[in-house]
């Protein structure tokens, strides 16, 4: 390691670093501020004109935080962010969330090692030199040391294959890269194709201005009411003055949030002491109404089925039209796809301007240049919005497809499965880690919080190896294939892996179909931790080839 915060270029056109960070989204940004910290050259590379990845990208009407939210999805690795940013709301909206970013980047001077509009298009590990190069779309070429892969959970758009769908030559948006401009949908007629936390949010919003919305759904989904509201005075004061207590519960929780755990079963009550609990939840409304309810419901089916009677029945209450109504029942288990917080969406379809498609019984056949034709119908459009997800989790790994040891790339790796370790590595993909990648909590926990945690054990990982005078670290394959079991008996425990959705990568064709993340919560960072104590049991170190002053110079 060079132990320096400058560059040190070879020949004009490499430039030569300890750790190049791919990503300058949430997980991105703390991974530069911690590993400048620790004293190491660090260079980011980000295709997005700013920082915030996931909250530069998606900034359609009606982004708004969905999970536990505001003032606690936030940093924690310093008291000063609480104190000095003032939260406006529990569901804090995206350009709110931006600005935050923005400030934290201002506030510790991140931009100055981040490269903006740059795209990361080839990286590969040079076993000589230990160490990866990377190729970006501005030719600028970088050496490093160690590859950090903060390429973001949800950011590889899902684009569908849909009959005709280039053919239609009106305006046509993916929530998550939506434009910079202003979008307006007066007087227009607008089809939405996706109902879930996207096309929850947007679906209300387009409904206000447009002429018509044209709602394309495939799956009926649960939503709960977000309950947005003002973040108190007291509420900012509390989280300031006692940060220290709130941060230490926030990593007892299984979640990462400071709220306490409820052990008790949906079993337990009768049906009417139930239904009251469930009641008082959807009053106050937010991701609470899933966490303070009973600890079975996404394990035990009948558990499950009291709390998706009482969804559908709220559903039936809000939505006028009987047929629509049903048509926005959903039928799998509530909580196995992402619970949805939503602003009024059911209330939606009780406007005259919006229709809503069930797919299942009258799919699409094909786009044309002015029109969605249905089964049963050709609907003239002038506007297509496609809230159609991500390929999430792995997918912009797989994007990015880097080539480990012996030429094999990431999409030959993990062509049958997500083979990692911890979540965090790869054999056969030295000193390269993932922040919030497979086989990590990732999108189960708050993520700012998961990404320092990720990022701070991988920072002692490489400190780790400096220490020890290795070049290199990397799983062994049986690790994997142990932590791949554990990842998959935890989730087995739950219904998860039996609905499909885009956390067992069912909404991607052909893509391995299995629940990939760490469902064991805050067990997670005891795992990782110990695995550290134990001298880094089931990682393989290799001496290093050459000491680095030598391969720079
Ligand atoms: P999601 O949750 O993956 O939702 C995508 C939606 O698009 C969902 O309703 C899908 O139906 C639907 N979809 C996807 N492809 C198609 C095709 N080809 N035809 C019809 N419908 C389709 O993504 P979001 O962006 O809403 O949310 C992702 C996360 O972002 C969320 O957790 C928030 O935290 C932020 P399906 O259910 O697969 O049948």
């Amino acid at each position: 390691m060079t132990s320096k915060n400058q560059p040190q270029r070879l020949s004009g056109s490499i430039e030569h670093y300890d750790v190049v960070v791919i990503g300058a989204g949430v997980s991105g940004m703390y991974a530069l501020h911690h590993l400048r910290e620790m004293g190491l050259s660090v260079r980011v590379y980000d295709g997005a004109s700013d920082v915030g990845g996931t909250w530069w990208y998606n900034r359609y009407p009606g982004a708004r935080v969905d999970g536990p939210g505001s003032p606690f999805y936030c940093y924690t690795f310093t008291d000063e962010l609480m104190k000095e940013w003032d939260w406006a709301e529990t569901q804090s909206d995206q350009p709110a969330v931006l600005a935050y970013l923005e400030h934290v980047a201002d506030r510790f001077d991140l931009r100055r090692d981040i490269q903006f509009e740059t795209w990361v298009q080839d990286a590969r590990y040079d076993e000589a030199a230990q160490r990866w190069t990377v190729e970006t779309s501005t030719g600028v070429c970088a050496s490093a040391q160690f590859l950090v892969c903060a390429v973001g959970a949800l950011s590889t758009a899902n684009m569908p294959d849909i009959p005709g769908i280039h053919d239609f030559a009106g305006e046509c948006y993916h929530t998550g890269q939506w434009p910079h401009e202003p979008v307006s949908f007066e007087g227009k007629r607008v089809a939405v194709i996706g109902t879930g936390s996207s096309g929850v949010q947007v679906i209300p919003e387009i409904a206000k201005e447009a002429a018509h919305v044209t709602v394309l759904q495939r799956t009926a989904q649960f939503s709960v009411p977000a309950g947005n509201r003002p973040v108190t005075p007291d509420e900012m004061a509390d989280a300031r003055e006692n940060f220290d207590t709130i941060r230490a519960k926030m990593q007892a929780h299984p979640g990462g949030f400071p709220f306490d755990t409820h052990e008790r079963s949906a079993l337990d009550d009768t049906p009417e002491q139930r239904r009251a609990r469930y009641e008082a939840l959807w009053q106050r409304g937010g991701f609470r109404f899933f966490l303070d309810g009973y600890s079975d419901i996404a394990m035990n089916e009948e558990a499950n089925a009291s709390l998706a009677d009482f969804i559908r029945d709220k559903i039936r209450g809000i939505v006028r039209d009987k047929e629509t109504a049903e048509k926005l029942m959903p039928d799998h288990f509530v909580m196995t796809k992402r619970p949805i917080l939503d602003n009024g969406y059911f209330e939606t379809f009780n406007r005259d301007n919006v229709t809503l498609i069930d797919l299942r019984e009258d799919p699409i056949e094909r786009f044309t240049r002015t029109s969605v034709r249905t089964r049963t119908g050709e609907h003239p459009i002038d506007m297509l919005v496609l809230a159609t997800g991500f390929d999430a989790i792995s997918g912009s790994m797989l994007r990015l497809n880097p080539t480990g040891r012996g030429g094999v790339s990431l999409k030959e790796r993990w062509n049958d499965r997500f083979h990692n370790y911890l979540g965090l590595s790869i054999a056969g993909f030295p000193n390269l880690f993932m922040i919030h990648g497979p086989g990590s909590p990732g999108v189960f926990y708050n993520m700012p919080l998961g990404a320092e945690r990720q990022m701070d054990w991988i920072g002692n990982c490489m400190r780790h190896l400096q220490e020890r005078g290795m070049g290199t670290v990397e799983p062994t394959t049986d690790s994997e294939e142990a932590w791949g079991n554990e990842v998959t008996g935890i989730a087995n425990f739950t219904l998860f892996p039996r609905t499909d959705s885009w956390w067992t990568g069912a909404n991607i064709p052909g893509k391995p179909r299995y629940f990939s993340a760490y469902l064991g919560g805050s067990l997670y960072y005891q795992r990782i931790s110990d695995v550290a104590a134990k001298d880094y049991e089931g990682f393989v170190f290799e001496q290093a080839h050459l000491a680095d002053d030598a391969k720079a110079s």
